[in-house]
């Protein structure tokens, strides 16, 4: 059991929608461990890095205006498993296809406004974090619940 991390991020949409407190209670909650978290205004280079393999695709442009066109919150979590159920507690990509129960399922409408991020494997989590983290940024911690989560 390979212990992960994932890089999630709320998106401007969520931050001006008032939801930073609902997304980021969804993963408290769960039990994982958060070792980053920040507010932060994306300048128009790291938005076109972190999605440099959509480069080509035709929503690009739009999709780098969108990523920083305001704040967004930046979240490192790491434990077994964190990166798939990370990606399973935010739903499909096309919030309309989304499960009910997950973040965009029950928050969202378009994919073009589906108010979360999740990395899609390890490796991007920690590629990922690299981007969005400064050394310093990160805290390695043990929350008084783990005795309580984790065996
Ligand atoms: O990982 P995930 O966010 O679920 O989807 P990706 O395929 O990585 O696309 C990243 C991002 O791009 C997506 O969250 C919204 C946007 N996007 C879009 O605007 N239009 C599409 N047809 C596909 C993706
Ligand atoms: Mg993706």
């Amino acid at each position: 059991e390979q212990v992960e991390e994932t890089y999630v991020m709320i998106k401007p949409d969520g931050v001006q929608r008032g939801l930073v407190g609902e997304i980021i209670s969804r993963f408290e909650r769960k039990g994982f461990r958060l070792t980053g978290l920040k507010l932060f205004q994306c300048p128009t280079e790291l938005a076109e890095e972190h999605y440099k393999d959509l480069q080509s695709k035709p929503f690009f442009p739009k999709l780098i205006k969108y990523i920083t066109s305001g704040p967004v919150v930046c979240m490192a979590w790491e434990g077994v498993g964190v990166v798939a159920s990370a990606r399973k507690l935010i739903g499909s990509t096309n919030p309309l296809q989304a499960e009910p129960g997950t973040i965009r399922g029950d928050l969202a409408v378009q994919t073009g406004r589906n108010v979360v991020h999740g990395s899609d494997s390890p490796e991007n989590g920690q590629r990922e974090i690299a981007l969005w983290f400064k050394e310093g940024e990160l805290c390695q911690w043990t929350p008084a619940q783990a005795p309580w989560l984790w065996e």
